[in-house]
């Protein structure tokens, strides 16, 4: 029997067996916990993934860990590879929670994460070319701002990035254009949260960074849903314009990937699946999916986009407004 809202579906996220597939205890230095990594594909075709790495003080920073196979074998950072700086204030609690874009017209990754300091969760920019030294720019977003990406690619003469202001009312997706990646303005809502007893009500936040299909921009979101016993933290997926990325397509109605097994159940914080990056393999169509356990482990599942376009056409029930460009309900 299929669940009313979600049509009889195959498995969309296939977790790996292995899961798992990194914890502290895998790091070379002590370590409490390692989660919610950024990940990318190095142009030699290797997996690298930007690990959160929480201190035993409570802070974090960031590691680099490669693979070939983006499953196994992987060889981290003897030392944290982006640590908190001391000319950055803004980072003096810690820098959290990545996501990587590749821009070819830079020729070098961008990294957006979250930088925590007593006004807040910011989001700051560094680029790299190497994943050993950095070319920080400091906070693009100031707090309260989190859940961060790049597009690869200008709109017109502008990068768009998304990202996640919390205000006193609405903690929704917006999208904010730049001429230089220094300067973000234009922002405009794409994406918010929904009300009442839904998965995806009050907060939603870009999970992993935009993936580029025929159809449209793929984004995987999380939806937090409050509860007696804490926050379920759950994705849903959305599609955008691709020429105008500000321009909803459409909207899961269910959620598609939630906290299922035991590491996603029970860890530093219960019930939180936080996929930070994906990568996509040589077939062009299989995505690696990365994603934080309970704030504690970093788990692996396989997705394929062909499906995951297919899934989200048979679960919405938006349709987008032909004048405003967003998505509203269907009759
Ligand atoms: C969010 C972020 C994530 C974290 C999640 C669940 O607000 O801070 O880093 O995984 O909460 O605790």
């Amino acid at each position: 029997m299929s669940l009313p809202g979600r049509k009889r579906s195959p498995v969309l996220f296939r977790r790996n067996d292995d899961n798992p597939i990194l914890t502290a205890a895998d790091w070379p230095y002590p370590a409490n916990s390692v989660f919610n990594a950024g990940a990318t594909r190095l142009q030699d075709g290797t997996t690298l993934l930007l690990c959160r790495v929480e201190d035993f003080r409570g802070l974090s920073h960031l590691t680099a860990a490669r693979s070939r196979d983006g499953v196994s074998a992987w060889q981290i950072d003897h030392q944290p590879t982006l640590a908190p700086h001391p000319d950055h204030p803004e980072e003096e609690w810690g820098v959290e929670d990545p996501r990587i874009t590749y821009l070819p017209e830079e020729g070098r990754y961008a990294v957006l994460y979250t930088a925590y300091c007593h006004n807040g969760p910011g989001v700051a920019l560094a680029l790299t070319e190497d994943f050993v030294t950095f070319e920080r720019r400091g906070i693009i977003f100031p707090p309260e701002d989190k859940d961060a990406a790049l597009f690869p690619r200008r709109f017109g003469d502008h990068w768009a990035a998304i990202h996640r202001p919390v205000t006193s009312t609405s903690a929704n997706m917006n999208l904010s254009f730049s001429a230089n990646l220094y300067h973000f303005g234009n922002t405009r809502t794409i994406l918010e949260a929904r009300r009442g007893a839904w998965w995806d009500a009050n907060k939603v936040g870009l999970s992993a960074p935009p993936i580029e299909t025929e159809e449209g921009w793929l984004v995987i979101y999380h939806g937090v849903k409050r509860t007696g016993s804490g926050v379920l933290y759950r994705n849903g997926l959305a599609l955008f314009d691709l020429n105008h990325p500000e321009r909803l397509i459409r909207r899961s109605d269910p959620w598609c990937f939630g906290p299922r097994d035991l590491s996603e159940r029970v860890g530093d914080v219960d019930n939180v699946v936080f996929p930070c990056g994906t990568t996509l393999q040589d077939d062009g169509d299989t995505l690696h999916v990365y994603y934080g356990q309970a704030d504690t482990s970093i788990g692996l599942a396989t997705a394929s986009v062909r499906q995951l376009l297919g899934w989200l056409r048979e679960n919405s029930t938006m349709t987008p407004d032909p004048v405003r460009g967003e998505a509203q309900p269907a009759d």
